[in-house]
């Protein structure tokens, strides 16, 4: 049961709860997302509309608001219970779209600012273009006791679908609701949808059965008691107004109206009964805030759940890139084909080993088997070595970028974000040019390697018999020269072209410089390829950052609603 302390005590947990609410993201298409993101607004009109300003003052004006389907005649109902034309009523379906809210002039001060329906903007004084969507009028009237107010809301069931979520907003922003419905459509489905609801909810329901020829009266009204216990809404009152001629004004006769007014009126002015009804509602709203926040916990958890999964799709797929370039790079798949046919043409020139035999005759007893004459081509060797490794890189880039798409199409909330951006499914359109740049750049720092490595002068003469980039290129050649990974015949020619290579350079640095250098080389190469990816594999973050979610946001909210439990 809800107190002036015990509100003032909830008021802080409360507004925390509503400010998780507030921040809860639920952004992935994901089953049941749709729902949420509906539970989640109507549960933050609820705490802005109703619980929050209740709870910061119980003791302002009851507010009951007129529901029902549209020509049900709410507004002929409020007009002739405040005896002026406050709400138009009319023939055309639906009339009345924007609400109106009737209140004595005592109680101005608690409806002309925004502690209620903080989300409607005030018109007042004679009707204007200014009414419309998004506001709500307010009239005085002396023939409502202060400390009522009554809300002409639109139809809920209306085909305007505006008016229908305008009020539901309204309904959950009442104390009261006072339901009017017809003879003729007592039985509707969507009255009962509502009234379930507020039932479920413990609002105060209060119900007009207009329009009854007299003579079925009394059948009807126990016909929709009955209808009323099955819903839990005994406790609800009906006030049943016979058909009957409007008068000239268009209102109900007044006779009928007083059993209804009389009671408003008592309600108003008996404190003791308003605070009974404010409190019903009000707790009812509250315990409803459980099973709502329930539920937007476990939607965020599951949002959470699949934005960690898609999250995790990039991450391994590059992941997993990276580590087929490094085993690309040292399972010798490099020294085949056109790499292997060019190292022969390179080794096979008398120029190189002319070159070789001045400056290194131990090495050359080993190589000059493979002497075949011609002109250096180690320009093409280059080359080949280059598009090799470039070739390699674009396509563990491509086959990640192939392994995202089909991972996250297969994943709940992985094909918006996918529909969103389809360029996922491909590198980024210049990776051609940034793999060759990258390729470009490791081999000028290659060159700088043996620059740095051959700064002593027998080592710099040495080097320089063969050209930096001559030696830069055996280093490369080195670089992917594990032979472990070769098969059959080329375990030989590639084998024995590493070992080639690798002897020319340990001639000329020794055999832990050589070693340390292929391995800077190496590492270096990767630490490109790692950048590249890394900005390949940004490009994916960026899209779900669209729909990130704060990983502890389920958390968070149900602390919050925790806290509002504990103090209820
Ligand atoms: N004869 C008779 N006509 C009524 C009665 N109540 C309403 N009407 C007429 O029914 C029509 C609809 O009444 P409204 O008061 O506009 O109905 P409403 O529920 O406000 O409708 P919306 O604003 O569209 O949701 C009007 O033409 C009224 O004059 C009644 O008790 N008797
Ligand atoms: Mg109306």
């Amino acid at each position: 049961m809800t107190s002036g302390d015990s509100a003032t005590a909830m008021l802080g947990p409360v507004t925390a709860l509503r400010e998780r609410v507030a921040d809860a993201r639920l952004p992935l298409e994901i089953p049941g997302a749709a729902p949420a993101r509906a539970n989640q607004q109507a549960l933050l009109k609820q705490l802005d509309d109703y619980v929050l300003p209740r709870l910061r003052s119980l003791d302002a004006p009851l507010l009951a608001v007129v529901g029902g389907s549209t020509g049900a005649g709410k507004s002929t109902l409020v007009n002739s219970i405040v005896d002026a034309e406050v709400s138009r009523s009319g023939v055309l379906r639906p009339t009345t779209t924007t609400p109106v809210l009737v209140h004595h002039p005592a109680d101005r001060r608690w409806f002309r600012d925004d502690r209620i329906l903080p989300g409607l903007s005030r018109v007042t004084g004679a009707k204007s273009v200014g009414d419309g969507a998004g506001s709500l009028r307010l009239v005085e009237s002396s023939s409502l006791p202060p400390g009522m107010a009554l809300l002409d809301a639109p139809d809920i069931d209306s085909v305007v679908t505006a008016n229908r979520s305008l009020a539901s907003q309204l309904l959950a922003a009442a104390d009261l609701w006072l339901f009017v419905t017809t003879a003729a459509r007592y039985a509707d489905a969507v009255p009962w949808d509502l009234l379930r609801q507020a039932a479920q909810r413990g609002t105060a329901v209060a119900i007009v059965l207009d329009r009854v020829p007299p003579e079925s009266m009394g059948e009807i009204r126990s016909h929709l008691a009955g209808m009323l216990r099955e819903q839990s809404l005994s406790t609800a009152p009906i006030f049943g107004i016979p058909e009957a001629q409007l008068t000239a004004e268009g209102r109900l006769p007044e006779r009928d109206v007083t059993r209804l007014k009389s009671w408003l009126t008592a309600l108003a002015s008996d404190a003791r009964a308003r605070t009974v009804i404010v409190r019903q509602t009000l707790d009812g709203a509250l315990r409803s805030l459980d099973e709502r926040t329930a539920s937007l916990v476990s939607a965020t958890r599951a949002q959470t759940t699949a934005g960690a999964a898609l999250h995790a799709v990039p991450e391994t797929a590059y992941a997993e890139a990276l580590e087929n370039v490094e085993q690309g790079m040292t399972d010798g798949t490099l020294l085949r084909g056109e790499v292997l046919a060019r190292w022969q043409e390179f080794v096979g020139t008398g120029e190189f080993f002319k070159q070789v035999e001045s400056a290194i005759s131990r090495v050359r007893d080993r190589i000059t088997s493979a002497i075949k004459g011609g002109p250096p081509p180690s320009d093409d060797l280059g080359e080949a070595l280059q598009s090799g490794v470039a070739a390699l890189v674009t396509a563990q880039a491509h086959g990640a970028a192939a392994t995202v798409a089909r991972q996250w199409r297969q994943l709940p909330g992985g094909d918006p974000v996918l529909s969103a951006h389809p360029e996922l499914a491909k590198p980024s359109a210049d990776v051609g040019e940034r793999v060759d740049r990258l390729v470009r750049d490791w081999q000028g720092e290659l060159l700088e390697l043996v620059r740095s490595e051959g700064r002593d002068r027998r080592t710099t003469a040495r080097v320089a018999a063969y050209g930096i980039n001559g030696v830069g290129l055996l280093l490369m050649l080195i670089s992917f020269a594990h032979t472990a990974g070769l098969s059959g015949a080329e375990v030989g020619i590639a084998g024995g072209t590493a070992v080639v290579a690798q002897k020319v350079l340990e001639a000329i640095f020794g055999d832990q410089a050589v070693r340390d250098m292929a391995t800077k080389a190496r590492k270096r190469l990767l630490e490109h390829v790692q950048e590249l990816y890394a900005g390949e594999r940004a490009r994916c973050e960026a899209a779900l950052g669209g729909v990130d979610v704060k990983a502890d946001q389920a958390r968070c909210l149900a602390e919050v609603a925790a806290a509002v439990k504990a103090v209820r």
